[in-house]
């Protein structure tokens, strides 16, 4: 039992610019130039306290490669991989298509790095090599769809990854759990009509992309049912999301028997993060990692391979991915999460109506999941 780990300098490369937190600096409309939020800085310290923890001796480094453009053409359209690189080639760089999404002077190499990284973790883990894996990379992918970047997204390497554990690697069937605050819309549209990518999203109601994210959108044609999204209402926390993987993620896939789960893993639902409005704490991101990695050893021979996606405190989400880090390697170190006083009071709300109200509906969603043949005997 072993646990993949993807990092490169490059990654902290991507440049999103003097950008006014979300917005491309416009001084004469008045935006003042600072840093944008996507910035390097929460995922520089992620990795750095994973070294200094002691944590990164116990994992098995992986190095990234850049995916092909025949591997990003799985997911994207021709157009779309062109302009990513145009301009990228730009000396200040441009966007990935929402105007919210920098591209960096060379970020479509670094883009590709990330989607690459992903690629190898999850050969390694087809292969044996490795029994699950994390891919600490930026820029992220979640809303990238088929033909644009969208929310700080220019490729979606979760989608890139999964079509090529599909394509390349013998793996069937697979799982896309995304418990980023956000709605991992641009996965869930290039899967939208495919039955054998489930892909699954706990985020905060209508927050980003607005009008996003309902239950009603539960895929289409072939792939009706295969799409879930459970809209938590802002200000939720631990009760919340524990409730939502026990109620709905575990038994959804238990129904759809995958061969690999990948994980969109967006640290954004954290309780100091800028981003969204939801509550969680080190300790929620360490129970729901215990109950995905007790589920892929159940349906999948352990295959969890997770991105990094959104996470914006400097100071909080570094906590967040180790913790996640140490459960996903069954271990713990030294570092005990020094905020986890102040947050104590935070998480300990119980669950609400309105929250068990949305965890309901996507409850009755489950039954859409045809169960595949047991693992056994497939
Ligand atoms: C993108 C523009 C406004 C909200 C923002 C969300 C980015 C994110 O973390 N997505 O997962
Ligand atoms: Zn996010």
């Amino acid at each position: 039992m072993s646990t993949g780990y993807v990092f490169h300098p490059e990654y902290l490369w991507h440049d999103t610019g003097t950008s006014a937190g979300l917005l491309p600096a416009h001084p004469t409309a008045g935006i003042q130039p600072a840093v944008h939020i996507e910035n390097p800085e929460a995922k520089r310290r992620a990795h750095e306290l994973i070294h200094a923890s002691g944590l990164l001796a116990e994992l098995v480094v992986i190095e990234p490669r850049r995916a092909t453009v025949t591997e990003l053409l799985r997911a994207h359209t021709g157009e779309h991989v062109q302009h990513i690189k145009a301009q990228s080639e730009l000396r200040g760089g441009g966007d990935a298509g929402d105007g919210f999404s920098p591209v960096g002077h060379g970020s479509y190499d670094i883009a590709r790095l990330a989607a690459g990284g992903l690629i190898e973790l999850v050969t390694a883990v087809a292969q044996g090599d490795i029994t699950n894996g994390y891919a600490l990379t930026r820029p992220p992918g979640h809303h990238a769809t088929a033909d644009s970047g969208m929310g700080f997204c220019l490729f979606n390497s979760i989608a890139i990854a999964a079509r090529h554990a599909q394509a390349e690697l013998g793996l069937a069937r697979i799982a896309v759990v995304d418990w980023d605050a956000h709605h991992g819309n641009g996965t869930q549209s290039i899967f939208y009509t495919d039955p054998t990518v489930l892909t699954i999203s706990l985020h905060q109601a209508g927050c980003f992309p607005p009008d996003s994210g309902w239950t009603h959108e539960n895929g289409a044609g072939d792939g009706l049912g295969y799409a879930l999204n459970v809209p938590l209402p802002p200000g939720s926390g631990h009760a919340a999301y524990l409730h939502a993987m026990t109620e709905v993620v575990l038994p959804a896939l238990d129904r759809f028997a995958p061969d690999l789960i990948l994980l969109a893993n967006g640290f954004d639902a954290g309780v100091f993060d800028p981003m969204a409005r939801q509550m969680l704490t080190s300790a929620s991101y360490r129970e729901m990692t215990g109950l995905l990695v007790d589920a892929a050893g159940q349906l999948c021979h352990g295959r969890l391979v997770a991105a990094h996606e959104g996470g914006y405190s400097p100071f909080y989400t570094p906590y967040c991915v180790l913790a996640f880090l140490e459960e996903l390697a069954g271990t713990t170190t030294h570092v005990i999460d020094p905020l986890a006083t102040v947050v104590a009071g935070y998480a300990a709300e119980p669950i609400t109506p309105q929250q068990q109200a949305v965890i309901n509906e996507a409850t009755q969603l489950v039954a859409g999941i045809r169960t595949a043949a047991s693992p056994a005997t497939r």
